[in-house]
C-alpha cells in the first residue's frame, strides 16, 4: 500500500502485545477469564457486591505488570511513534504501562490503567502503587475506602473517544495489534476506518472476530510481526 510520509496512523492494541512480556491475555486458553468470571471482576455491580474480590484482582494485576518488561513489539511501536512524521495515535485496550515504559508517547489508555486509582468520593483520578485491598486514603480528598481502579469495566464508557474517533476520521492506516475484536466500542474501529478510506491491517496470533474487515492480516506473534511491519513503514517513509 502507498502511505504518504505525513499520513496520518491509528495503531489499535489488546492484550496479546503484552503476552510476550510475561502478562495473561484474556479470552486465551487459560487467560483471565478462564481463572475468573468477568460478570465477578470486570463489571460495577461485580464491585458493589464484592469490592474485595474485584480488589485482590487488580492489586495481583498491578503486581504482575510492575514485574513484566516491554518486548520488541512494545519497542518497535515506540520506534514509529518517535520517527514517524506524519500523525500517529497508539490506542490501548490495555491497562499495563508497557507501551510508555518502552517510550510511546503518542498514546492513550481507553480501557484505563493499573497506575491510577479513581476516588468515587471527590471522582478525582490519583496514581497509586499501593494494593486497594488495604483501603488507602485517597491522596486527594483523604477520604477512605472510596478508591477503584480506574479501569473501565464493561457497562461503563470506554475514555477519550472523541479523541479517537476525531483519529479514526482522518486515517489513513489502522493496525489492529493482538486483540481479539470481541469487545465494543474497540472492534468497530476498523469499520470506522474503512469508511474513512484507510488500508487496515490485523496483527494477532491467530484471525480476530472481525478479520474479513481488514484488507490484510498478518499472523503471528507481535514480538516478531511488528518489528517487521513498523521496518517496511519506515523504510516507505
Ligand atoms: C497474540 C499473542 C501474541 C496472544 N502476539 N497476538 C456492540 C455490540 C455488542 C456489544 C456491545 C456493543 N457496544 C457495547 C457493547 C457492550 C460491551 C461489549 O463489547 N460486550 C462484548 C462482550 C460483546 N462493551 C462495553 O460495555 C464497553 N462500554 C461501552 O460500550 O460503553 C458504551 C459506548 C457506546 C458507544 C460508544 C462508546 C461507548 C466497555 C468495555 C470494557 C472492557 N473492559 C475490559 C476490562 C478492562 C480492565 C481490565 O483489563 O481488567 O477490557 S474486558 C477485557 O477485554 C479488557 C480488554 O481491554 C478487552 C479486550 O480484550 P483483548 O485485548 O482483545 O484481549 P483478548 O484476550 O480477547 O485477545 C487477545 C488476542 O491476542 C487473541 O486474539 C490472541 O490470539 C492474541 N494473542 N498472544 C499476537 N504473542
Amino acid at each position: 500500500m502507498a502511505l504518504p510520509q505525513d499520513g496520518n496512523i491509528v495503531i489499535l492494541t489488546g492484550a496479546g502485545i503484552s503476552a510476550e512480556s510475561g502478562l495473561d491475555t484474556f479470552r486465551d486458553a487459560g487467560g483471565l477469564w478462564a481463572q475468573h468470571r468477568v460478570e465477578d471482576v470486570a463489571t460495577p455491580e461485580a464491585f458493589a457486591r464484592n469490592a474485595d474480590l474485584v480488589l485482590n484482582f487488580y492489586d495481583s494485576r498491578r503486581e504482575g505488570a510492575a514485574a513484566a518488561r516491554p518486548n520488541a513489539a512494545h519497542a518497535a511501536l515506540a520506534r514509529l511513534d518517535r520517527e514517524w512524521r506524519g500523525g500517529l495515535l497508539i490506542v490501548t485496550q490495555n491497562v499495563d504501562d508497557l507501551h510508555e515504559r518502552a517510550g510511546a508517547e503518542r498514546l492513550l489508555h481507553m480501557h484505563g490503567s493499573l497506575a491510577l486509582a479513581w476516588c468515587t468520593a471527590c471522582d478525582a483520578r490519583v496514581p497509586i502503587a499501593q494494593d486497594l485491598i488495604d483501603r488507602p486514603a485517597c491522596p486527594a480528598c483523604g477520604a477512605s475506602g472510596h478508591l477503584r481502579p480506574d479501569v473501565v469495566w464493561f457497562g461503563e464508557m470506554p475514555y477519550e473517544m472523541d479523541r479517537i474517533y476525531a483519529a479514526l476520521g482522518i486515517v489513513d492506516l489502522f493496525v489492529s495489534i493482538g486483540t481479539s475484536g470481541a469487545v465494543y466500542p474497540a472492534a468497530g474501529f476498523v469499520q470506522e476506518a474503512r469508511t474513512s478510506g484507510a488500508h487496515c491491517l490485523e496483527i494477532n496470533l491467530e484471525p480476530s472476530q472481525g478479520t474479513h474487515v481488514f484488507h490484510e492480516a498478518r499472523h503471528g506473534q507481535a514480538g516478531q510481526v511488528v518489528p517487521a511491519w513498523v521496518d517496511e513503514v519506515l523504510d516507505m517513509a
